[in-house]
């Protein structure tokens, strides 16, 4: 309607412009034309887009927009990236000439080449520049490369609640069928604080998700929104599982740098399995994506990469050389230029992958601290920028809020936070399937990458919200 409405206009200007001869011929072909047009818009949508239109984020973020809020909503710095990699922008922009062209179509010589031997070292792998790596925008890109180059029609992909929410509709859009299993918390103690440890697989329930249709599993660890880093013991279930059923792992690492209180992170493709020596092993069926703008704080550079075996990576060349062809060449050759000053500092207190954690420790902890004081009650993360907390006892003392009756609480939670706490937080149940968004719609997500003045209003609101509790 919109658009044969925008045409309706355009036509009566060109033919009020027109003699009258020609506006008589006009007319009647424009109509002709206006006509087709509106036979068109019967349907415009592709229908691998069939239920995958809606989209909570723009919903939040608008909302967020109309209020006068503290933002700890998606997931971005408000401070600057490290000098060093402010530096390599500015260059970047500013020097070579040459870095203003198209570069190659799988990524930028120099970040294809420090990506490979940065991460052959961190996976125990001989990394190939040119046929085991692919830069993309973003993670995002990397993520949609894959599916669209190894998931097909009624393929299965498994995925592991909580997820992060464009798993699902990219699996759909590539025409394969989601299966879910949800990470579940362990009760915890009287009055002890749940950790993102808590929350287990059952091995049982993950094995029965395996059938022979099964082409894919995708993994993300450190995990958005939980901040769960799985274990070596957790990864190996996954992988002997991937193994026994030759099943592809995609693994969305771009929290990697991000873990805490001493955790580890591990990446599933540096696992070597004994019990399955005579199989392929988790290398050669595992895609690794990562993100310069969760790296280095810097997610407006939208530079991500996939590394992985040459017969899957094959595959992604052929899906970007005919898509995207390539991300920006200056936001490519930054990105090389701070991955080479990291591989010089790599371990060492001048790493900023030393140096990002340790200060999002802090205001994780302050966090904790804030949301504590009015009941929210955190589980605290091992990993990521992401804490989610409990809400259950508002919703047993409010469970009224306005909204839809269908619509789960969580959203209708922060919906009313927004508007009336002036605070903005996403909902935990986006981060689920359907038929399991019943089971968690007691928990919100703040975002704790944030400037410390950001976490000081943030503790003001909540403050004033304390007081009026007591009142
Ligand atoms: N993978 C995960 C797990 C992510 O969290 C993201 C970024 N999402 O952050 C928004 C939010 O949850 O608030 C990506 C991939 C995408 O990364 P990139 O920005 O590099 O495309």
């Amino acid at each position: 309607m919109a658009l044969g409405g925008m045409f309706r206009n355009s036509a009566a200007i060109y033919l009020h412009l027109v003699g009258p001869l020609q506006r008589k011929k006009a007319g009647a072909s424009l109509s002709r034309c206006l006509h087709q047009t509106l036979t068109m818009s019967k349907r415009l949508q592709a229908r691998r887009l069939d239920g995958i239109d809606h989209n909570p984020w723009v919903e939040f973020t608008k909302l967020a927009s109309e209020y006068d809020t503290v933002n700890l909503g998606q997931g971005f710095p408000d401070f600057p990236p490290p000098d060093f990699a402010m530096e390599a922008f500015q260059h970047a922009v500013s020097g070579d000439f040459m870095l203003n062209q198209y570069t190659k179509a799988f990524g930028y010589p120099p970040l294809t080449k420090i990506l490979a031997s940065f991460f052959g070292k961190l996976l125990g792998q001989e990394i190939d520049p040119l046929k085991n790596v692919l830069v993309t925008v973003g993670a995002y890109g990397a993520l949609f490369t894959a599916f669209q180059a190894l998931v097909d029609e009624g393929d299965e992909v498994i995925i592991i609640e909580p997820f992060f929410d464009c798993y699902e509709p990219m699996t759909l859009m590539a025409g394969g069928r989601p299966v879910f299993v949800s990470l579940k918390p362990t009760p915890t103690k009287n009055g002890e604080l749940d950790s993102s440890s808590n929350w287990q697989l059952d091995p049982m329930e993950l094995a029965s998700k395996f059938t022979p249709r099964t082409k894919a599993l995708i993994l993300n660890t450190p995990n958005n929104p939980l901040g769960k880093v799985f274990s070596k013991a957790e990864l190996e279930l996954v992988a002997s599982l991937c193994q026994q059923q030759d099943v592809i792992c995609i693994t969305d690492e771009v929290y990697q740098w991000l873990v805490f209180d001493g955790q580890q992170h591990i990446s599933i493709a540096a696992l070597s399995l004994a019990l399955a020596a005579s199989l392929p092993g988790m290398w050669e069926r595992t895609l690794t994506i990562g993100s310069a703008g969760k790296t280095f704080s810097a997610t407006g550079w939208k530079v991500g990469w996939v590394l992985g075996p040459e017969s899957l990576m094959k595959h992604l060349y052929t899906v970007h050389q005919n898509s995207v062809y390539h991300c920006p060449t200056q936001a490519q050759a930054a990105v090389a230029q701070s991955l080479e000053r990291e591989q010089l500092h790599f371990g060492q207190p001048s790493s900023y992958f030393v140096q990002l954690p340790q200060a999002m420790q802090r205001t994780r902890d302050y966090m904790i601290r804030s949301v504590q004081s009015v009941g929210l009650r955190p589980v605290i993360p091992q990993g990521s920028y992401f804490l989610i907390t409990d809400i259950s006892d508002f919703k047993s003392k409010m469970p009224d809020l306005p909204g839809a009756v269908d619509e789960p609480y969580d959203r209708r939670f922060v919906k009313w936070m927004i508007k009336n706490k002036g605070l903005v937080a996403i909902p935990v149940s986006i981060f689920y399937s359907v038929p399991h968004q019943k089971h968690f719609d007691h928990y919100i997500r703040f975002c704790f990458v944030k400037d410390e003045s950001t976490l000081q209003a943030m503790d003001k609101k909540l403050q004033e919200w304390k007081d009026e509790l007591r009142a």
